[in-house]
């Protein structure tokens, strides 16, 4: 199963950030993501044998995390992965708080884990290889309630998302 630790915004702001790719492309150009698509990776798995399944069920449930809002607030370009993608210049310490927690438990379940520190990203194209004209957005407040642990599958020519389990994350 190719699986990920994922922050799903809900339908609403995922309409608006649709909206920002549909702008943002004009400049771009670039494939966007699909709507129910948009979402934030936490923590990417790859490959997991389904045996490790409750392993990772049980991760995520005892991640003592707290739920935070956090102000998307700016576009910003990756030319290596190239991506555009929503960010915030003001991410919570609670976000940080809950990517080093989730990547400390896996390295120490054996996980595969990135070596990079966390960067929020949500990304909204794809094959994008210029800078969109504008990195200035209206800034939109996402309220973080859970975490999902999510199987990447590929369906008729297209990836879907299902969702495997949702942690609350404590008020
Ligand atoms: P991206 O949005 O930064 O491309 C499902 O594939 C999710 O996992 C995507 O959101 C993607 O992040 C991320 N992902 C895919 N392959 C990855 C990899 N090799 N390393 C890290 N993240 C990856």
């Amino acid at each position: 199963m190719r699986l990920f630790f994922a922050l799903w915004p809900d339908e609403r702001l995922r309409e608006t950030l649709t909206d920002w790719a549909r702008c943002c492309r004009a400049s771009s150009r670039g494939r966007p993501v699909r709507m129910p698509n948009i979402h934030a990776t936490l923590a990417f798995l790859g490959e997991v044998d389904p045996s490790r399944l409750p392993a990772l069920r049980a991760l995520g449930a005892e991640l003592p995390a707290r739920a935070f809002d956090v102000a998307l607030d700016r576009l910003g370009y990756w030319p290596r992965q190239r991506i555009v993608y929503a960010g915030s210049s003001v991410p919570p310490a609670a976000l940080a708080a809950l990517a080093s927690g989730l990547k400390l438990r896996l390295a120490g379940a054996g996980f595969p884990t990135e070596e990079r520190p966390y960067v929020l990203h949500v990304t909204l194209l794809r094959d994008v290889r210029r800078a969109p004209a504008t990195a200035a957005v209206a800034p939109l407040l996402w309220h973080v309630r859970d975490m999902l642990l999510i199987e990447s599958v590929r369906a008729g020519g297209m990836q879907l998302y299902r969702p495997i389990e949702r942690f609350t994350l404590t008020a």
